[in-house]
């Protein structure tokens, strides 16, 4: 499949760099060597990052078994040991590009709780899309909150994308429809489908989020090319729970990891990554329409130590 939305260089420095504050534990490395204390503090400090139980339980490990093969001497050994081992769990994140289609539109999905960002993620997605001289629609499929579909239209008109409504009330999987086939008749690069931020214990909710699904599947082969997982980097593991509940219902291929520019830390993408084989995709860093960065991996490994 060919890839939509090349690696461009990012201008503002990333706030979502932070993901965890080692230096202590650097520190006290570098005084008395790695002990069962240091072991714990790292453990304790990864966790209270939302790194998730498995990937802190491979970090620590795998310190600990370099520390005695006697190659963790000193702070810089046992930091080189932690972010390697962290590069290896986020490789298949390295090349978290977006997947476009062969040819005819690309259509993604954009799916998550209500509140975390989806509708203000699709409008940074097509701003950046339509300045890199995409044509792109953007289609209101959240039908059910009041105020939703405006709220899209007036970022379309704002960004200068397409912009298909809703009916408030109506039926999300017509909207999906009418999106594609719209954009297979007006030669549309891109498609956004904005979707009801259904709390994931609402069954008929999820059941209408499957329809969609399955209306875009049925209309283009190959699509949803991208099913995108809307998360809020402040809800920590909270979002590890979402995962599970939209995994039922729809296959989710990426995540746009959201407010990474509050106190939130980034911890939580290596726990997307080694629990649920999930790349971050995008990482929104405000509330601005040019807030939105690619994932870059080697600046997440090197900024756990800042
Ligand atoms: N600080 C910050 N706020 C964000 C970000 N993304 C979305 N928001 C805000 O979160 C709130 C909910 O966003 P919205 O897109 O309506 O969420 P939705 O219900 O999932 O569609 C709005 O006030 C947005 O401005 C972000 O990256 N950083
Ligand atoms: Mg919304």
């Amino acid at each position: 499949m060919a890839r939509l939305f090349k690696k461009s260089a990012e201008k503002k420095k990333s706030l979502w760099r932070r993901a965890v504050d080692l230096m202590m534990t650097d520190v006290q490395v570098l005084a008395k060597g790695v002990d069962d204390e240091t072991l714990e503090s790292l453990e304790e400090k990864l966790l209270a990052s939302d790194f998730g139980v498995k990937a802190t339980l491979r970090l620590v490990d795998h310190v600990e078994s370099e520390n005695r093969k006697g190659k963790v001497q000193k702070g810089a050994d046992f930091r080189a040991a932690l972010e390697g081992e962290l590069r290896r769990i986020l490789e298949p994140s390295k090349d978290a590009y977006l997947h476009a289609a062969d040819a005819g539109p690309t259509v993604y999905l954009i799916v998550g709780v209500n509140g975390v960002g989806k509708t203000t993620s699709i409008a940074k997605l097509a701003n950046r899309l339509v300045q890199e001289g995409r044509s792109v629609l953007v289609a209101a499929g959240d039908t059910f909150r009041a105020g939703a579909v405006e709220q899209l239209e007036m970022w379309a008109k704002r960004i200068g994308a397409q912009f298909l409504r809703g009916q408030q009330g109506g039926d999300p999987a017509a909207v999906a429809f009418d999106a594609v086939e719209a954009a297979v008749a007006r030669n549309v690069d891109v498609v956004l489908v904005d979707t009801a931020g259904r709390l994931h214990t609402n069954r008929n909710l999820m059941e209408q989020l499957r329809k969609v699904h399955r209306v875009i599947e049925r209309k283009i082969e190959g699509a949803p090319h991208e099913t995108l997982m809307v998360l809020d980097a402040t809800l920590g593991q909270n979002s590890l729970s979402q995962v599970r509940a939209f995994g039922e219902v729809v296959e989710v291929s990426g995540v746009i990891l959201t407010k990474m520019d509050s106190s939130a830390r980034g911890g939580i993408i290596v726990a997307l990554q080694e629990e649920y084989g999930l790349p971050v995709k995008l990482v929104g860093t405000g509330e601005g329409v040019d807030d939105l960065q690619t994932f870059d991996v080697d600046a997440f490994a090197e900024g756990i130590f800042e």
